[in-house]
């Protein structure tokens, strides 16, 4: 049986990171997962993320976040930067996992495209789907857990943290445009992506996140494997 494909996205800081790890380990503790485990399903629970999911995607994540040349880097050139992480964490990462069973949360996926580089940076949307198509060869998650969280607040949590990325470096107008790029992706596929609540502590967030992940567990796998 093929693996899944869980996806965390939000805005800057919405706490992706800290629930992805909670739920790793979560899983990896549960009941419900050593049963389906012991059926030789789902060997293993692995953590990624975009950019920066592979030895390339790693030089590629220090170019987009950190660059500093005297020109500024365009959109197109980070939407293809971007793009190109994609294509080899697919490739080298994602997919084999998947053939192999194996359950993959992902730190950011084809929607953080659609809402930086198509809301936040105003490239063309379309030209967004076709590259992300081009880049998975149409890998789509079986679910997106969206952490919810005003920009603003995200912001000021990893202003907390210390020096801002090239990203993060941004003004509050763009990370707002890409909290409405989220919002209408919520709403585009309704199926795919369920929001939770990103403002409240994190015990509570990974509580709910627990709570949506169980209930998918006992959608994908076959009843007999549930006892
Ligand atoms: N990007 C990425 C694009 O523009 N296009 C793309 O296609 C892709 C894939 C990646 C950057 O690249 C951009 C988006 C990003 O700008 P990154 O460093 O991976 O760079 O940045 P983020 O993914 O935004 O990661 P962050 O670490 O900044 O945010 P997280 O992972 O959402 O948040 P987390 O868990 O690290 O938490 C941030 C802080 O908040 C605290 C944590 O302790 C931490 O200090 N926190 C909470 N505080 C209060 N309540 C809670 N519930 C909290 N949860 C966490």
């Amino acid at each position: 049986m093929p693996g899944k494909l869980v996806v965390f996205e939000g805005v800057e800081g919405c706490g992706k990171s800290t629930q992805l790890k909670r739920l790793q380990a979560a899983l990896q503790g549960s009941d419900r997962l050593q049963q389906i485990q012991q059926q030789g399903v789902v060997p293993e629970v692995l953590t990624t993320r975009e950019p920066g999911g592979t030895a390339l995607g790693l030089g590629l994540r220090r170019l987009l976040l950190g660059y500093q040349g005297e020109a500024p880097m365009v959109s197109r050139a980070e939407l293809l930067l971007y793009a190109a992480d994609r294509a080899q964490h697919v490739e080298e990462v994602i997919r084999p996992a998947l053939a192999a069973g194996s359950w993959v949360l992902c730190d950011r996926y084809i929607d953080s495209t659609v809402a930086y580089q198509g809301y936040g940076r105003g490239l063309d949307l379309a030209l967004i789907e076709q590259l992300n198509q081009v880049a998975t060869g149409g890998l789509v998650p079986d679910l997106t857990l969206w952490l919810q969280l005003d920009a603003a607040a995200g912001l000021a949590r990893t202003r907390q943290r210390g020096a801002a990325d090239r990203i993060e470096q941004a003004d509050l107008a763009f990370h707002q445009r890409v909290q409405r790029g989220f919002e209408a992706l919520a709403q585009q596929h309704p199926g795919r992506i369920v929001a939770i609540d990103g403002a409240v502590d994190a015990d509570t967030v990974a509580a709910k996140i627990f709570a949506v992940v169980n209930r998918c567990l006992e959608q994908w796998y076959a009843p007999s494997l549930m006892v």
